[in-house]
């Protein structure tokens, strides 16, 4: 009796919930919130769900390019280059024309400006001529400032030169000539006797500990012979 009332109750219920979601949802179909009341509050999140796929949302922008990286390694080295055509001979003797004639236009400017170089010099023609910059050195210098300018130390080898070096020099002043080869014996610079002279009464005297070298007095050209560690004036000669 009590399992049949049971089952009955139970069939009751269950008919009764099916026609009262069937009543909530016509109802709901029929009639507005203020007629039924309001919905009922969200029920508890459920389960987590699967991972879904990547999106196909828009890429970034592309940023700017980075910093340099550092230089890479060297790369060995390639192969040989295939040889290249043998030059004509004419190309050679275009090329030779050229250069023999941009010599001789060196050659004719470097001796217009030897001239005019000359000519501000007051240099009478077919002589040689001196320069001197005023600064006192050391012979071992002199002959160094001399070389460089492709010039010889001032050399008088006969009265002219004597005065022509006498009227440039603006104060006692060395000369290319010493005896350091032999005591007494006088040379040029380029390793011949002497052939002119012009010495101040009782010299050469070697005084002291040894005079090898000679210089030229400004007031009157004469000759003394000095150490040659002393500082005198530079003069120097230019060939004709
Ligand atoms: C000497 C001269 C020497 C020095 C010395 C001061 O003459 O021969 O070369 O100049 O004076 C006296
Ligand atoms: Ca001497
Ligand atoms: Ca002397």
């Amino acid at each position: 009796m009590f399992l049949s009332s049971l089952l009955v109750f139970l069939l009751c219920v269950v008919t009764a919930s099916r026609s009262e979601v069937k009543i909530h949802e016509d109802a709901q179909k029929t009639c507005s919130v203020i007629n039924c009341g309001l919905p009922g509050r969200d029920g508890r999140d459920g389960p987590k769900g699967e991972k879904g796929e990547p999106g196909q949302g828009l890429r970034g922008l592309q940023g700017p390019p980075g910093k340099m990286g550092p230089p890479g390694v060297m790369g060995s080295p390639g192969p040989k280059g295939i040889k290249g055509d043998p030059g004509s001979s004419s190309d050679a003797e275009a090329k030779l024309a050229n250069l023999e004639r941009e010599i001789r236009s060196l050659k004719s400017e470097l001796e217009y400006t030897r001239k005019l170089q000359a000519f501000s010099l007051g240099k009478q023609s077919g002589k040689k001529f001196y320069v001197t910059n005023g600064e006192k050195m050391p012979f071992s210098k002199v002959k160094s400032v001399c070389a460089n300018l492709q010039a010889f130390v001032a050399t008088p080898r006969n009265a002219e030169e004597n005065r022509a070096i006498q009227a440039v020099a603006t104060d006692t002043a060395f000369l290319g000539i010493t005896d350091g080869e032999t005591e007494g014996q006088f040379m040029y610079l380029t390793g011949e006797r002497i052939t002119y002279s012009n010495w101040k009464k009782e010299e050469p005297n070697d005084f002291g500990s040894g005079e090898d070298c000679v210089i030229m007095h400004k007031k009157d050209g004469m000759w003394n012979d000095i150490s040659c560690s002393s500082s005198f004036q530079v003069v120097c000669e230019f060939p004709v």
